[in-house]
């Protein structure tokens, strides 16, 4: 029988993959829609990676599904494990900083750039919390 932990039981993780589209100072923040967790929040365009992607092919097939562009030059940016009860989200954050295609609405209610400074005006998901203020203050 395995010893019987005191620590809090395990989350169930779930990677995510979120792009930090960057043109001048604003990011391209996308209102979630209704109908799937979050309504009414604005996220990082992005999504779970699926079985046998690399978080690369992963952020490489949402941008283009959730926006319509071929983003072209991204790097790794930060890493943000979050828990909520009983499962957690594990987001791995991209900078993206060149890509093909004019982002358009096909995913969201709404697509906007916001300055940076703006950001924390919007409704966000908690588990962004770190990374905003990581883009603020770099
Ligand atoms: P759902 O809600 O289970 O039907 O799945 P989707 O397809 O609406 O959600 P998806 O694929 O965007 O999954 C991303 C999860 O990560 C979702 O639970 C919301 C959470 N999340 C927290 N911060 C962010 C963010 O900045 N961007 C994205 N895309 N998701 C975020």
């Amino acid at each position: 029988m395995p010893k019987a932990s005191k620590s809090k039981k395990r989350p169930q993780w779930i990677p995510v993959v979120a792009g930090l589209i960057k043109k001048e100072q604003s990011y391209l923040l996308g209102l979630r829609p209704p109908g799937h967790s979050l309504p009414g929040v604005w996220e990082f365009p992005g999504g779970k990676i699926e079985p046998g992607e690399t978080p690369e092919e992963a952020l490489i097939r949402e941008l283009d599904e959730e926006l319509g562009i071929q983003i072209k030059e991204f790097s790794l940016k930060k890493v943000i494990a979050h828990s909520y009860e009983d499962i957690g989200i594990l987001l791995i954050f991209f900078e993206v900083t060149y890509w093909d295609g004019q982002p358009k609405i096909i995913h969201h209610s709404d697509l906007k750039w916001i300055p940076v400074e703006k950001i924390t005006q919007y409704p966000l998901p908690e588990a962004n919390r770190l990374i905003v203020e990581e883009l603020i203050n770099s």
